[in-house]
């Protein structure tokens, strides 16, 4: 039977919010409660392709639920053609900006799209991409975050064991740098030195600080330092890049593929971790792990870790995998994770689908 072409329908998108286990403590923000906002897109016939966004604050969804369901009124007849909504979507926002919460908006509209053309293909996405169901090498970013250092020491192991991670990723920016050195120092005698450390400032510094806290940690053999300073100060992340001998690693807050070139040929980093609610999901993916694969750079993964396991399978600079389970609660089949890998499930699509019972006792009300 050849593959069905599929029409859009509508889009359905409804607010959640969950409680996070270990509550985000970074340097610019505490996060305890986490929005995801559940993406079902409808076809005539009868495919429905899902996603979710996670948009970091609860007031956002009221603006990104109504966008999302315009894309669906405005969509309504066309072709499933996942590169061609793309562009109709952003298009349509074009006189408002293609940044910020346009991106947002068009990357869930992205990622659920790419499910249903998988789901009327059999596929697995990766497959339809061109790769194959397998292990993809995560580390272990639910934790570590600003807490006082003697929960560390165990937060850092139950870390670690609860999926074999031989990565995890501690955050930084505590008032005295000394204390994020003991912060490290602590985690590392919990853990021991075989286990990979990454570090993330969540753009906590400013340029002067930053020059001096990562010239301070240039000993400590992290794997990356992530996002030292303010996201868009690109000038400011070339000089660290040249200064320091830690890789420098940024790419959560690029949005779309051209703020991933800019970054690379202004030196401005030596890792990319694009985000996939900012880079345009996986249609911005595709064509951002083009260009990071001409400049040679390794390329990891923010957030969205059921759409990443995916696309690393096809990304020839593939680097990190970041695994988060905070969409887990909402999902009738969350991923498995083992030996630090995550598996991807050989179903067509994502494997994505709500648990409703849960969606229902988390809706967020209108
Ligand atoms: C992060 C992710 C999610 C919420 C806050 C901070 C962080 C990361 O920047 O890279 O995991
Ligand atoms: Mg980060």
């Amino acid at each position: 039977m050849p593959p069905i072409s599929l029409t859009v329908r509508s889009i359905k998108a409804r607010p959640v919010v969950l409680q996070l286990k270990r509550p985000v403590v970074a340097r610019i923000a505490t996060i305890a409660e986490w929005p995801l906002i559940l993406i079902d897109l409808f076809t005539e016939e009868g495919i429905i392709g899902r996603s979710y966004l996670e948009p970091y604050t609860v007031k956002t969804m009221r603006y990104l639920v109504p966008a999302l369901q315009d894309f669906g009124d405005m969509l309504r007849g066309r072709r499933l053609a996942p590169a061609e909504l793309y562009e109709l979507a952003r298009k349509s926002l074009h006189f408002v900006g293609y940044e910020g919460q346009s991106m947002i908006a068009v990357s869930g509209l992205d990622m659920a799209a790419w499910d249903a053309l998988a789901k009327a293909a059999g596929m697995p996405l990766c497959v339809l991409l061109g790769g194959t169901v397998g292990p993809v090498k995560a580390y272990n970013s639910n934790g570590l975050w600003l807490q006082p250092p003697e929960q560390l020491a165990s937060d850092a192991i139950e870390l670690r064991d609860e999926g074999g991670f031989e990565a995890l990723k501690i955050r930084l920016g505590r008032d005295r740098p000394r204390d994020d050195i003991a912060a490290i120092e602590t985690v590392r005698r919990a853990v021991g030195d075989g286990i990979e450390l990454m570090a993330d400032f969540n753009q906590g510094l400013n340029l002067g600080e930053a020059l001096q806290r990562c010239h301070m940690l240039d000993n400590e053999g992290l794997a990356w330092i992530e996002e030292p300073i303010v996201y868009d100060n690109l000038d400011g992340y070339a000089q660290l890049t040249a200064e320091i001998d830690t890789p420098i690693q940024i790419g959560e807050n690029f949005y779309g593929p051209r703020a991933l070139h800019t970054a690379l040929q202004m030196g401005a980093c030596n890792l990319v971790m694009p985000d996939f609610m900012r880079i345009g999901g996986v249609t911005g993916w595709l064509r951002s792990a083009a260009i990071a694969a001409a400049w040679g750079v390794p390329m990891s993964t923010h957030l969205y870790p059921e759409v990443a396991a995916h696309v690393m399978r096809v990304t020839e600079t593939a680097h990190w995998l970041e695994w988060q389970d905070w969409a887990d609660p909402i999902l009738q089949k969350p991923y498995e994770i083992r030996d630090g890998l995550l598996y991807i499930p050989d179903v067509p699509g994502l494997g994505l689908d709500w648990n409703e019972d849960a969606v229902g006792r988390y809706l967020m009300d209108a």
